[in-house]
């Protein structure tokens, strides 16, 4: 870590921010202590490029999570490649990853749209010797070398239940509102939920409803919610662009206290509603941190201090020292616990992320 670190500084701090949308550079002045120090790698104008595909755009979610990965890496004085599709689809990210691949990147990071069809691409990525990992939403263990979890899916799950059922008073029909039918973090949690209303007889889920991370989709289907089941008690959204639009349809419909919402909300965008009431509490990490924990371990994979085995360690810059431990038949990186937020500390977090 410490050849690559020395390595990076060394270059030209020069980020290439490209998106879907097009192409901007982003170029911070030399240092004279960085132009005195210039390797031959960097004559040879040959930077280390490290690459992050998020789930999609129009999702400050993810535009935070590119934040902490820009963050890392010129931390490191890589240069970074932002890529993310007009729509969450793994059709997009599969064309992303083989102009990656063209780009001779040295690793790349995906937050993906589906488990498998991403396979025989990033497949391809780790046969050439790119450094693959997911981040956010992973691709299943054979086609990365390591995934970094925001916080442990059993965790987000019940945490969920216990918080609308707590709502709701303990009975009713409640619905989830998700991001994508392929979304591999949600269908995760959901999973989790699932499994976990044998301790909760007297709630039922009623349906499970996909605004595709999209906030008109996302809108239409709780409307549409709303007036298929009349019933309804509660909805949980475990997407932050889904709770927010269920925050502002319930807001709009005037439905505070009789339709009760809890999800996995960005405090910036929630704020409003935690502070209405319409949303009484809520639960999130910070998405800056997974972005960043996710730049360090690229750059962990391509100077050889981590392969992705479990027991590997690193140290993750402002995150401290992290280390490998294996989830079902896959290796992954934690960040942390979810987070709870609330009306008594929305107003310190509101302003972060
Ligand atoms: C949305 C995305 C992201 C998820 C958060 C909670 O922004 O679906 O993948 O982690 O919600």
């Amino acid at each position: 870590m410490k050849k690559l670190i020395s390595l990076l500084l060394s270059l030209m701090l020069v980020a290439t921010l490209i998106t879907a949308c097009g192409e901007k550079k982003v170029e911070e002045p030399v240092t004279s202590t960085e132009k005195e120090t210039k390797t031959e790698t960097e004559t040879k104008g040959e930077k280390v490029k490290f690459a992050i595909i998020v789930k999609n755009t129009g999702n400050p979610y993810n535009e935070k999570e590119m934040e902490g990965f820009v963050k890392a890496i010129e931390e490191l004085g890589g240069e970074v490649i932002l890529k993310a599709p007009d729509q969450p689809t793994a059709e997009a990210q599969i064309q992303m990853i083989e102009e990656l691949i063209a780009q001779n990147v040295a690793a790349i990071a995906i937050a993906a749209n589906d488990p498998d069809a991403l396979q025989p691409a990033l497949q391809k990525a780790m046969d050439k010797g790119i450094k693959v990992l997911s981040l956010d939403s992973a691709v299943n263990a054979d086609s990365r070398m390591v995934h970094v979890n925001q916080a442990d899916p059993t965790a987000i799950g019940t945490s969920l239940v216990a918080g609308i059922s707590e709502m709701m008073g303990g009975t009713g029909q409640f619905a989830i509102l998700s991001a994508t039918s392929q979304a591999t973090n949600q269908n995760a949690w959901i999973e989790v939920m699932k499994d976990d209303l044998v301790n909760y007889p007297d709630i039922e889920l009623v349906k499970v409803a996909y605004g595709d991370d999209l906030r008109d989709k996302s809108v239409s289907e709780t409307e549409a919610l709303l007036q298929s089941y009349p019933n309804l008690k509660g909805i949980v959204a475990p997407t932050t662009v889904g709770v927010a639009a269920a925050g502002k349809v319930l807001t709009d419909k005037g439905l505070k206290g009789t339709v009760q919402l809890t999800g996995l909300g960005l405090p910036s965008e929630m704020a409003e509603y935690i502070e209405s009431g319409v949303c009484e509490w809520m639960y999130l990490w910070n998405p800056i941190d997974v972005g960043y924990l996710a730049g360090y371990a690229a750059a962990a994979l391509v100077d050889g201090t981590i392969t992705g085995a479990e027991g590997d360690k690193f140290k993750a810059g402002t995150l401290g020292e992290k280390s490998i431990i294996t989830v079902g038949d896959g290796t992954e990186i934690m960040l942390g616990d979810p987070f709870k937020f609330d009306a008594g500390n929305i107003g310190e977090w509101k302003a972060v992320y």
